[in-house]
């Protein structure tokens, strides 16, 4: 299993990141803010340096400047996030522990592919998961490790690497369209968990699509299941077991 994190794991772009972003604004004396819908525009650029590099470039400011100060702006985002991070402002979605539990429990290797910085993935999984789950986990790739962010599928074949796992053998999770390209694009099924920004992008693609993964005590909310593996319960080993047998990924080698 290969997790993202942002999205995904937790929902952190809407009030993490881009609260984040809009304190490091602030410190500097920029006078820019991103709301709610803006920053989902801008959720179309993978990686928060090339967020803002984009948005700072597209309104006018010029190379030597965002050379300056876009790493400042992103290196105080990041500090901004972790101490949101810290304060429990950032909770885990819905069946995330139990699932990461279960695929412990019966042995499966669980590793993560994001485009996130490794400053704050880290303390962003501890505070979240615990260290002894994290501590079990075969890879943890982070944005920093790849030259191509997603939807290119270095990071998720970085992690295949890492995890020494066949790509038909392995199950992507992810919350956006850029990510279940990579994903598909690195030969892999893909469960996708939708959230608010991501609920109207293209997920065709995906073998499986939720807008919650659900608990033992309530079932996962199915939007697409192109296969009909007709889940009536939380998405649990059972149900992956079956997705990657249904799955359209690379046929498994003999
Ligand atoms: C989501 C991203 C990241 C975050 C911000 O990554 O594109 O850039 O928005 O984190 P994923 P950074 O869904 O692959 O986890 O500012 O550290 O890039
Ligand atoms: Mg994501």
């Amino acid at each position: 299993m290969i997790f993202d994190v942002d999205g995904t794991i937790a929902d952190t772009e809407r009030d993490g990141h881009r609260v984040a972003f809009n304190l490091a604004f602030e410190k500097l004396g920029m006078p820019d803010r991103w709301d709610v819908d803006s920053y989902g525009e801008l959720l179309a650029v993978p990686g928060g340096r090339a967020r803002l590099r984009q948005y700072l470039g597209g309104r006018g400011m010029g190379v030597n400047e965002l050379d300056d100060v876009v790493p400042r702006l992103h290196e105080l985002k990041n500090r901004f996030f972790v101490d949101l991070i810290r304060r429990g402002r950032i909770e885990a979605r819905p069946g995330i522990v139990r699932l990461v539990d279960e695929l412990q429990v019966s042995q499966i290797t669980v590793g993560v592919a994001t485009t996130g910085s490794r400053h704050w993935v880290e303390e962003l999984l501890e505070v979240l998961l615990g260290a002894a789950r994290v501590g079990r986990f075969g890879a943890v790739v982070t944005g920093e490790e790849a030259s191509a962010h997603k939807p290119d599928p270095e990071l998720h074949l970085t992690a295949l690497d890492r995890l020494s796992c066949r790509p038909e053998a392995v199950v992507a999770v992810e919350d956006s369209a850029l990510g279940l390209r990579s994903a598909k694009a690195a030969g892999l099924a893909c469960l996708v968990v939708r959230n608010s920004y991501t609920a109207g992008q293209d997920f065709t693609d995906a073998d499986l699509v939720v807008d919650e993964l659900g608990e033992a005590d309530h079932p996962a909310m199915v939007v697409a299941d192109p296969h009909g593996l007709a889940v009536d319960g939380p998405v649990d080993l059972a149900v992956l077991r079956r997705l990657l047998a249904a799955g359209p990924g690379v046929p498994p080698s003999t």
